[in-house]
């Protein structure tokens, strides 16, 4: 496929250049690692209107310009890698991924209590990219898409494995309604809750182990895991005992190599040294202890499973499919409430 060469010559170009950054992950860029996984991930197909090649001809510069801002950023700030993961994440589940989290003002899904520890830099850092992207090839690509991509590389910059993006989203109208972003799952929760809660949006119990290990990477407030402080278990004594030093403390996700994407947090499990309720859980459950041990065991498995479970999150659509336009002034604001938009809005949409 056309767009996966492209890909691959960049990673090769951009290896040249900068060996560090790429030594961990230019090869599995390139092909999935599946003479390592022991039974091969099937592939995930484009969700309806989506296709790898979609911005070829529109935006042949999108890939490259996408990754080296991101490489860019995370080269001051690492940090924003887990800001812009979970930012994937909270604007997929709820009602696919349109960008709709990214909405600022009344009625925002920002407002809404699972955003409010959403990194505002990484916010932004969506934002820079779109408009490096739009003054590059014109106001064609969505910021859904640019969340997508950019993700991608933050998590191969950070030590994980690339794949391949499917593109052509739209951008919502509209926030989310607040019931589906109240579907979001809770740090407080255990497995069988959350194996329900993914089941509703097709999410298996694979996916759902997969997808948890992007806390590989990332912090968490206190109030996240205060659940938790009456158990009897050293680690959560030490958790405790750091809150109560400083309740505003941010607490790494992944004690033992907070800041790599790799398959520490799942060894971390096996040893009793998950953050969040919902983390720790993984290892109660039958239907979900068996992929921890897998993952813990198999970093080429966990990789190609993550892939493949980004790429399912990210076909996510909502009821009416894909539908909205491209966001061409911000991606906090859609187009007819934009002050700076002059000419009719509606034309975009329809013509990509
Ligand atoms: C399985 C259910 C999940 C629950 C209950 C959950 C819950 C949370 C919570 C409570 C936080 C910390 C918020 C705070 O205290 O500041 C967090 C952080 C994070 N989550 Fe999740 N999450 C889940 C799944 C996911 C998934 C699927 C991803 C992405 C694939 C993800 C990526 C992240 C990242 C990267 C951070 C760190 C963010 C940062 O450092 O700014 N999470 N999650
Ligand atoms: C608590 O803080 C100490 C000192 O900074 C640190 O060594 C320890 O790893 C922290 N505990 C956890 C669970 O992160
Ligand atoms: C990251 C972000 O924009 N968070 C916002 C979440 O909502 C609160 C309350 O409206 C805002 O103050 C935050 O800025």
């Amino acid at each position: 496929m056309a767009s996966s060469r492209t890909a691959a010559m960049l990673v090769l170009v951009a290896a040249v250049l900068c060996p560090a950054a790429f030594s961990k992950t230019s090869s599995a860029f390139i092909s999935m690692p599946t003479d390592h996984v022991g039974g091969s991930i099937p592939p995930v197909s484009p969700a309806e209107g989506l296709a790898f090649d979609f911005h070829a001809d529109s935006c042949p510069q999108l890939q490259d310009v996408v990754r080296s801002a991101v490489q860019t950023a995370l080269q001051s700030e690492i940090a924003l890698a887990a800001g812009l993961l979970r930012i994937f994440f909270h604007d997929c589940f709820p009602q696919g991924c349109d960008a709709s989290v990214l909405l600022t003002g009344d009625g925002s899904e920002l407002q809404l209590a699972p955003n409010l520890t959403l990194q505002p830099r990484a916010l932004q850092l969506i934002e820079s990219i779109r408009a490096m992207v739009h003054a590059a090839c014109g106001p064609v690509v969505s910021c859904a898409d640019i969340t997508a991509l950019a993700t991608r590389d933050a998590v191969a910059f950070s030590g994980g494995q690339g794949y391949d993006v499917p593109l052509g989203r739209l951008d919502s109208l509209a926030p989310a309604p607040s019931s589906a972003v109240f579907n979001l799952p809770q740090a407080s929760s255990n497995a069988a809750t959350l194996i329900d809660v993914f089941q509703t949006r097709n999410l298996d119990n694979v996916d759902l182990v997969a997808l948890s290990g992007g806390h590989t990477i990332g912090k968490g407030h206190c109030s996240s895991f205060s659940n938790r402080f009456s158990e009897d278990s050293g680690f959560v004594r030490s958790l405790a005992s750091n809150c109560s030093t400083d309740f505003n403390r941010l607490q790494d996700l992944d004690v033992t190599t907070p800041d790599v994407f790799d398959n520490k947090y799942f060894t971390n499990l096996q040893e009793g040294k998950g953050v969040f309720t919902s983390d720790q859980k993984l290892t109660a459950d039958w239907r979900t202890e068996w992929v921890v041990n897998g993952f813990a065991g198999n970093h080429w498995w966990f990789f190609g499973q993550f892939a493949a479970s980004m790429t399912k999150l990210g076909n996510l659509q909502g009821p009416q499919g894909n539908v909205g336009e491209i966001r061409r002034n911000s991606c906090f604001v859609r187009n007819a409430q934009s002050i700076l938009t002059t000419t009719s809005d509606e034309g975009l949409s329809a013509s990509v």
